[in-house]
């Protein structure tokens, strides 16, 4: 498992950390095979892997269960997407013990209320908390880990709630001075716009994240260009990546009346076994089965 203290460098050392999403330790492995830095405990990702919207229905233990496998397969640093921190202050603390004790290096704690709806719905309803009460649930969550090195980063939805970027400023500050490590700023526009001009206009110290989902021509070198951003997520590429693998090798068994010809366009089970480790099992067996 990553050093807690090894995001953190890399946002200090202004690397660019791109994160991609994952909603199993599958996932996470994969990820960390490709090269990324960090995982995306995604919560829209885990809600999809059960047929279920991302409107709360996940519990915090189901979400928790998830990083902590994830932590078992891939050693890089998790920032586990929390979405409201499952209540209020008082959740909040609850849930800062649990996932730094799960082994997460970052949470991300959203402004909306319980129960939320996902941010890229066209017309979610996006109620956000009293900027105060907000403030309390940031302020609970650093009061309560127990290293400095656990990130704690807000994300205002004050850009999907359409309230624009005074108010998205306005929020990021009062969070920044509530003690939040990080400001994590979500758009729904389709070009990178909003969120270039709300990056340009933040005069806080702390650094920015981002998930281009909506306005995916937002690229790193476009990124890097603007500076003060220290994360990329790339929101939910690894259930969508899924969705279009299964759908097409699904209906191809359909129409050829058979697996002959996806045979050759899928991993075999020999890299399925590389992915369970079971050399290590076979190995094991011969030093252990008598
Ligand atoms: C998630 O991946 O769960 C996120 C990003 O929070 S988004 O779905 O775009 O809100
Ligand atoms: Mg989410």
């Amino acid at each position: 498992m990553a050093k807690l203290s090894d995001l953190r460098d890399a946002i200090d050392q202004k690397l660019l950390v791109r994160a991609m999403a994952a909603h199993s330790p599958l996932s996470a492995l994969l990820a960390e095979e490709a090269g990324f830095d960090a995982l995306w405990a995604s919560g829209f990702e885990l809600s999809a892997l059960y047929g279920l919207a991302d409107v709360s229905l996940i519990s915090m233990t189901q979400h928790l269960d998830m990083v902590r496998a994830m932590g078992e397969q891939s050693s890089l640093p998790i920032i586990a997407d929390i979405d409201t921190g499952f209540g209020n202050a008082i959740n909040v603390i609850y849930a800062i013990e649990q996932y730094e004790r799960a082994g997460a290096a970052a949470v991300v704690i959203e402004d909306k209320t319980f129960p939320k709806v996902t941010s890229l719905v066209a017309d979610g309803r996006q109620d956000l908390l009293r900027l105060e009460e907000f403030q309390g649930k940031i302020r609970a969550a650093i009061a309560t880990r127990s290293d400095p090195n656990f990130l704690i980063i807000a994300r205002t939805e004050a850009l999907i709630a359409g309230l624009g970027e005074e108010e998205a400023l306005k929020r990021a500050a009062a969070y920044e001075a509530a003690g939040a490590d990080m400001i994590l700023v979500h758009s729904k526009q389709k070009t990178p716009d909003e969120v270039e001009s709300f990056v340009r206009a933040w005069s806080g110290k702390a650094p920015v994240a981002i998930v281009p989902t909506a306005y995916p021509e937002m690229n790193e070198e476009r990124i890097k260009t603007l500076g003060k951003i220290a994360i990329v997520i790339y929101g939910n590429h690894a259930i969508r990546a899924s969705v279009t693998a299964m759908k097409d090798v699904f209906a191809r068994i359909l129409k050829d009346g058979g697996i002959h010809n996806v045979n050759r366009d899928i991993v075999s089970v020999e890299e399925v076994f590389r992915l369970q480790k079971m050399d290590q099992v076979k190995a094991d067996e011969k030093r252990f089965l008598a």
